[in-house]
C-alpha cells in the first residue's frame, strides 16, 4: 500500500514537472531550456523517439547504453518494436545485428543473452550503428575527412567508413582539439544531438539518395566454366577474372578446413569428388597459427604442396591460402610468409593452376594502411619476382570484409584481386552493397571463403540467405570457395561425420550445407564449353 502511494505521489509529481517543463518548451526537468542539447531533446521527444527515464527525468549526462542506443536508432528508422524474449531490447538488438548495423563480436549474444548491452556503448560503435541505419550511402573523401579528426590514427580500421562518412555528413564534430575519442562513451545528451543531426540530414536527402538500393555495376555477367586445360593462365581485366583468352570466367569450389586437423580430406580423391560435381577450384587453407604452419612448417608445407599437385592432377585451380586467424595481424609473421611464398612461387612459376592468397583474414587491432597494405606490397613483390603472371588474392581488416579500405587505397600491380569473406547467417545486404561500391570504384573481388553458417562456422544452416548471396555473386561473375570440405560436426562442414575420404561420394555423404553448395558449383548461367 505504502509502495502504491509512493508510486502515485511520484507520478503526480512527475506529471506536474512535465507540465511545467512543457510550458517552458522543454519536456524534462533535468534538461535546461537553451542548453546545447535542449532543442535536440525537444525535437526527438515531440517525434515520439525519446521517452526519458521512469522517474520522468532525461539524465542527459549519463552515458547511453548499447541497448538504449539501438532501440532509439530503430525508432528513428520508423520501425515498431515488439518485446522479445529475455532482455527488454533483445528484439531490437537481433534486428539490428541481422541488418548488419553491428557485427556479432561487437555486441555479443551469448547463450541466449545479450551480454554487455547495458554497458555504455563506445562512440565508434554508436556512429557505425547510426550511419548504417540512417545514412548508409553517405559518400566521403578519405583524405579530407581523416584530416579533420585529430586522433584518427587511434581509430580501428573497421570504423573508418562509419566515422569518415559521419564526419562528411556533419554528424560528428570533434572536441576543441578536433578529437573524436573513439573508445569513450557517449552521454545521452550527445547521443540525442547525433540522432537529431542524422534525422535532419536524412530528411533533406533526395528520395533516390536516401535509399538508392544496391548499385549494380556489372550484372548478368556471362562467365565460362571449365578447368585449367580449357582456361589456361587467368588474368584480371577491369574488375573481372578472365581466362587466358580474355573471356570472363568464374571459379567455384570448396575450401579445405585446417590442414593440421582435416588434412585427410585434402587428397586427389576428395578433390576429384568435388570436380565430379563441377568444381574447378580448390582452396588449401594452410593455418599458420593453431598448430599449423608456424608450429610444424615442414610437415604442413609438404601437405600443402601435395594438395597443389592433387589439384593439378584434377585439372583444377588451386588457391594456396596463408590462413592467418588467431594471429590476426599478417605483419606478425611477414618474414615467414615471404620465405614460404618465395619457395612456392619458384616451385610453381610455370604452373597456371596456382592462385596465391597471402593473408586469409586479418582481424583484431589491424589497419589497412599500417599493416595489411604494407604486408601485401612486400608479398606481392616476392611472388611477382618469381611468378610474374599469377593471380594474387589480398585480404583486408575485419576478417576480409573491409574491402572499402582497399578500394580507397589499392595496391599497385596487375592481376591482383581482393578477397571478401562472408557467412550467410551473419552477413547480409549491407555487405553486398559494400562489394558493389568497391567494384564500382574499380576493385576486383574474389570470395575465397564463405559459409552457409554463422561467422563462427556453426548455427543455421542458412540456405535462403546463402541462395541470395550466391545469386548475387553469380549475377556479377564473382568466383567463390565454400568453407569447408571436412566432416567436422559443425553446420558449415560439407560432409557428414565419419565420411570416408578415400572413395567417391554420393548425396548421402553430404550434409545439408554440402548438398546445397555442391549443387551450385555449376551455375545456371555458365556457358559450359
Ligand atoms: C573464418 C576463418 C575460418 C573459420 C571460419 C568460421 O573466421 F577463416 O578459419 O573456421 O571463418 O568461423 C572456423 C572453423 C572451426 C574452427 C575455427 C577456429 O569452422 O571449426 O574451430 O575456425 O579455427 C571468421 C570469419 C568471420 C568472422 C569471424 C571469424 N566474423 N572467426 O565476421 O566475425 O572468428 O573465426
Amino acid at each position: 500500500m505504502e509502495k502504491l502511494l509512493r508510486y502515485w505521489v511520484g507520478s503526480i509529481l512527475g506529471v506536474l514537472l512535465l507540465i511545467t517543463a512543457a510550458a517552458q518548451g522543454v519536456t524534462f526537468p533535468d534538461v535546461a531550456a537553451g542548453s546545447w542539447y535542449g532543442a535536440a531533446v525537444e525535437e526527438m521527444t515531440q517525434k515520439g523517439l525519446l521517452t526519458g527515464c521512469d522517474d520522468g527525468t532525461f539524465q542527459p549526462m549519463r552515458e547511453i547504453s548499447a541497448a538504449e542506443f539501438v532501440v532509439i536508432t530503430l525508432r528513428c528508422t520508423g520501425r515498431e518494436l515488439t518485446l522479445g524474449e529475455g532482455h527488454w531490447a533483445s528484439a531490437a538488438l537481433s534486428y539490428a545485428r541481422d541488418e548488419g548495423w553491428f557485427d556479432w563480436d561487437e555486441l555479443s549474444f551469448d547463450r541466449g543473452c545479450w551480454t554487455a548491452c547495458d554497458e555504455p556503448i563506445s562512440r565508434q560503435l554508436a556512429v557505425k550503428i547510426l550511419m548504417k541505419a540512417l545514412l548508409p550511402n553517405t559518400k566521403y573523401d578519405f583524405n579530407v575527412e581523416s584530416q579533420k579528426i585529430s586522433d584518427f590514427s587511434s581509430l580501428n580500421g573497421r570504423y573508418y567508413e562509419a566515422v569518415l562518412s559521419a564526419s562528411a555528413a556533419g554528424i560528428i564534430k570533434g572536441d576543441e582539439a578536433g578529437a573524436f575519442h573513439p573508445e569513450r562513451g557517449l552521454t545521452r545528451a550527445e547521443a540525442c544531438v547525433l540522432f537529431q543531426r542524422a534525422l535532419d540530414r536524412r530528411e533533406n536527402l533526395p528520395p533516390s539518395q536516401a535509399d538508392p538500393g544496391p548499385k549494380t555495376p556489372s550484372q548478368n555477367m556471362e562467365t565460362v566454366s571449365g578447368g585449367v586445360s580449357e582456361n589456361g593462365w587467368l588474368q584480371v581485366k577491369g574488375t573481372q577474372l578472365c581466362n587466358e583468352a580474355g573471356e570472363p570466367v568464374a571459379l567455384h569450389g570448396m575450401s579445405s578446413h585446417g590442414l593440421q586437423w582435416y588434412g585427410h580430406f585434402v587428397n586427389s580423391q576428395t578433390i576429384q569428388n568435388t570436380a565430379a560435381y563441377g568444381a574447378n577450384v580448390f582452396r588449401i587453407a594452410m593455418y599458420t597459427g593453431e598448430g599449423g604452419y608456424l608450429s610444424q612448417p615442414d610437415v604442413i608445407k609438404e601437405k600443402a604442396f601435395e594438395a597443389i599437385d592433387a589439384a593439378v592432377q584434377n585439372d583444377m585451380y588451386a588457391i594456396l591460402d596463408w590462413h592467418i586467424l588467431s594471429d590476426g595481424n599478417p605483419m606478425n609473421h611477414v618474414t615467414e610468409a615471404e620465405i614460404f611464398f618465395a619457395e612456392a612461387a619458384e616451385r610453381y612459376a610455370e604452373t597456371p593452376n596456382i592462385i596465391y592468397e597471402i593473408c586469409n583474414e586479418p582481424n583484431g587491432n589491424v589497419t589497412w594502411a599500417g599493416d595489411v597494405k604494407p604486408y601485401a606490397q612486400r608479398l606481392v613483390s616476392v611472388i611477382r619476382a618469381r611468378s610474374p603472371k599469377s593471380i594474387i588474392l589480398i585480404g583486408s581488416p575485419t576478417w576480409s570484409q573491409d574491402i572499402h579500405l582497399a578500394a580507397a587505397d589499392p595496391i599497385e600491380g596487375e592481376n591482383l584481386m581482393y578477397t571478401f569473406h562472408f557467412y550467410a547467417g551473419t552477413h547480409g545486404q549491407d555487405l553486398r552493397n559494400r562489394i558493389d561500391s568497391a567494384r564500382a570504384a574499380g576493385l576486383s573481388v574474389f570470395v575465397s571463403e564463405w559459409g552457409t553458417s554463422r561467422a563462427d562456422g556453426s548455427g543455421g544452416v542458412f540456405l535462403e540467405e546463402s541462395r541470395v548471396w550466391l545469386d548475387y555473386l553469380e549475377e556479377r561473375g564473382i568466383s567463390w570457395c565454400n568453407w569447408s570440405l571436412c566432416d567436422k560436426d559443425e553446420t558449415s562442414a560439407a560432409l557428414k561425420p565419419g565420411t570416408a575420404p578415400d572413395r567417391d561420394w554420393t548425396e548421402k555423404d553430404l550434409t545439408v550445407s554440402g548438398q546445397f553448395v555442391f549443387s551450385r558449383f555449376i551455375s545456371s548461367k555458365d556457358e559450359v564449353k
